[in-house]
């Protein structure tokens, strides 16, 4: 049986381009039962010929200059937030009083408060819901995953993450606007925290359990920049650079660095952790290869012995890996826009009762409750405990 699921997009950037991509791919790849039609996209008055481009090249309906009007049409059963995370609250908000299914792009929100609302309301309305943390779903890291609870890293110690950038090292680099508002933290709500900290946290906690404390260092290296709207130049608010020592639940350590001023690197994103029976290694730069370290048997806990112990470099491209049978012939490659099919054909699956997809809002929160109490251990220099 189909059933069509009509989209309203709200939003015609990196992450509207992402997830229109996304809806128009899944069931070419994911036999699903939903099949999403691209019925409206929004964008402000001013970007409305952007807008109309962006309609046209994915093939929306129709377009609409006021967000209210689409989440509130009788036809959209879905609302895709991908606007600056300042108009998050607002919209799963308005979308959960209106019954309509949500998909939002992280962070979920400005902060804790704001998060725990959103929570409230999404709940009350009992819809479905997804939050875009869309890493969980690059098949090497889902095989992370999968590896670890299959027992092969057994107690572990260490996770190291990293989630460095470079593209604002210039001074001339603009803050705010269109292209920009990620620089702004009256839209972002900060800066490498809750733009690519959060990633790694969603990521570290999913693998490696819930943090129990961290202590963070965080850097503005550049005071002040030209603002894209105001024309003048004002004082920078983000984070321009974040690293924290955390401890987590079980025990083990870890450490988190993220910056944009790591010249060289792009969306260079690793995790590894090590345990007494193995290790695993990925970089987000290098996407298919997942590095494993088999130490001991998972069954017995004894170390294998064979002259053959060391690093193996998996090629994550098999029939028998996450996602990849759902793809290409083995060996060949997948890259970032499958991240976010690879998502949704999950979130569609959830709804035609396969598990409940995840992270929904409520999982979100718990990774803002992190990111705030990195920011804030950062302006506080000390400690900072995780509520449960
Ligand atoms: C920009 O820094 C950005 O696009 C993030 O917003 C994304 O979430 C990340 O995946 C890539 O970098």
């Amino acid at each position: 049986m189909s059933k069509p699921l009509r989209i309203g997009m709200l939003g015609c950037g990196f992450m509207g381009r992402a997830h229109s991509n996304a809806w128009s791919q899944v069931n070419h790849f994911f036999p699903r039962e939903h099949k999403p039609v691209l019925k409206a996209a929004y964008a402000r008055e001013e970007d409305r010929e952007k807008l109309k481009k962006f309609a046209d090249s994915w093939g929306y309906e129709s377009i609409e200059t006021d967000w209210r009007k689409v989440v509130e049409r009788d036809d959209i059963d879905l609302v895709d937030v991908c606007v600056p995370n300042i108009m998050h609250r607002d919209c799963v908000f308005a979308a959960a009083k209106a019954g309509k299914m949500i998909v939002c792009e992280k962070p979920l929100a400005m902060n804790v408060q704001e998060a725990e609302e959103m929570v409230a309301a999404v709940e009350k309305a009992g819809v479905a819901n997804m939050v875009s943390f869309n890493y969980r779903r690059v098949p090497a890291i889902a095989l992370f995953k999968q590896i670890i609870d299959e027992g092969r890293v057994g107690r572990p110690f260490h996770y190291r993450a990293t989630y460095n950038q470079d593209y604002t090292i210039g001074a001339d680099v603009p803050q705010g606007g269109m292209a920009l508002w990620r620089l702004d933290s009256r839209v972002a709500g900060s800066g490498v925290t809750g733009d690519l900290l959060a990633h790694s946290i969603d990521s570290a906690e999913w693998l490696n359990g819930p943090i129990k404390r961290v202590v963070a260092h965080a850097e503005t290296f550049i005071k002040e920049r030209k603002h894209a709207d105001s024309g003048k130049v004002e004082k920078v608010t983000i984070d321009d650079a974040c690293m924290f020592l955390a401890v987590f639940e079980n025990g083990s350590m870890g450490t988190f660095e993220s910056t944009r001023y790591a010249r060289g690197r792009k969306n260079y994103s690793t995790m590894e952790i090590n345990g007494d029976r193995g290790a695993i290694f990925f970089d987000l730069e290098d996407p298919h290869i997942l590095e494993f370290f088999r130490y001991a048997d998972p069954e017995t806990g004894k170390k294998i012995e064979d002259h053959l112990t060391g690093w193996q470099r998996i090629h994550v491209t098999n029939f028998e890996h996450p996602y990849m049978k759902n793809w290409w012939v083995p060996g060949t490659t997948i890259g970032y826009e499958h991240t976010f099919i690879n998502s949704f054909a999950d979130f569609l699956a959830g709804l035609e009762g396969g598990p409940k997809f995840q992270p929904d809002v409520r999982c979100a929160l718990r990774t803002q409750r992190v990111c705030d109490a990195v920011l804030q251990s950062a302006r506080e220099e000390k400690w900072v405990d995780i509520p449960a």
